[in-house]
């Protein structure tokens, strides 16, 4: 049974957080196993900056309980190199060919699955030319905005003001009839009104949850932050409950679908934001301990009915 999302027709329900995988390594290391059950119905890229970003000082990992604080700042090459360089070698990793996934294929899935572009802009008229530039390439299935990361100076000016959020995804939306699905911090007060304000703005699709933002010491008796970046965002099983409770009160408010993610390491817990409302599910930081955990979810998803989740 293939999951109709934004027009694409995905084998199952599970994607990955945006650069929690890296599936130009993974086909490095696992070579063309990784193809035979590549863990993912759609591959979410890193987060795209116009130009080549050094990413934040080190440290830039804490382990935290139950979860891990990363100050990452979105290192990447830039919009021109990953075009010109990854774009190809991700769609011929996973064959996307943007017309949108794998209706015709028996489960479990297998290649093709589409690409989706995650980008990041620190105002509208960056968005939209990142947007637009990735609106001009075939092998990208739909957008994903990232105005939610907590990491960069200007990460959450957008997504956490609910009328500038709608004004860049009505500038963006502009520039491209491609799928753009916008994700969200929880870093607000109301996430609903950031999703609302997205819709309203044109979005095809919210996701949630982004990290956390969280603080960790460095041992020993300075109060000195143990990041290079000062702070950072929490992930994992901590933030668990916090996601679901953000899924549910979005979902309540937005005809879009919405893709659900925060702590999710298995079929149980991706059961449980499906019944509170999403439609896809995204593995971000359980990818780190089990790389096929998106498989590895899918099968069990499959197997669970509705309201059989156990307790976070
Ligand atoms: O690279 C990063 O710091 C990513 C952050 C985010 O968007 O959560």
């Amino acid at each position: 049974m293939t999951v109709s999302f934004c027009g694409l027709q995905l084998a199952h329900r599970v994607i990955n957080g945006s650069g929690t995988f890296d599936a130009i390594a993974a086909r490095s290391v696992f070579g063309p196993a990784l193809e035979q059950e590549f863990p993912f119905a759609a591959y979410v890229s890193k987060t795209i900056t116009l130009e080549p970003r050094e990413g934040n000082p080190p440290p830039r990992l804490w382990e935290a309980p139950g979860g891990l604080i990363n100050s990452i700042g979105l290192p990447n090459k830039g919009l021109d190199a990953y075009l010109a360089e990854d774009l190809p070698r991700l769609a011929a990793l996973t064959r996307a060919d943007g017309a949108g996934g794998v209706a015709d294929r028996p489960w479990p899935p297998s290649a093709p699955v589409p690409v989706i572009t995650n980008v990041m802009g620190s105002s509208a008229e960056e968005f939209s030319r990142l947007v637009e530039a990735c609106a001009a390439r075939a092998e990208i299935a739909a957008l994903e905005l990232n105005v939610s990361c907590p990491n960069v100076a200007t990460g959450l000016d957008i997504g956490a003001a609910p009328a500038t959020l709608e004004d860049v995804v009505r500038a963006t939306r502009a520039r491209t009839g491609k799928p753009l699905i916008v994700k969200l911090t929880p870093n607000t007060a109301d996430v609903a009104a950031c999703a609302q304000a997205a819709e309203a703005g044109g979005a095809d699709a919210v996701s949630l949850i982004n990290t956390l933002r969280a603080m960790a010491l460095a041992p020993g008796l300075e109060a000195r932050p143990w990041l290079g970046g000062g702070t950072g965002g929490l992930s994992g099983p901590a933030v668990r409950a916090v996601a679901l409770a953000q899924v549910a009160a979005v979902a309540a408010e937005v005809e879009i679908p919405v893709v659900g993610m925060g702590g999710v390491q298995s079929a149980a817990h991706a059961r449980a934001l499906i019944d509170v409302g999403a439609t896809l599910v995204a593995v971000g930081t359980e990818n780190f301990c089990d790389p096929l955990a998106g498989a590895r979810i899918a099968r069990g998803l499959a197997q669970t009915a509705p309201g059989s989740q156990s307790p976070s």
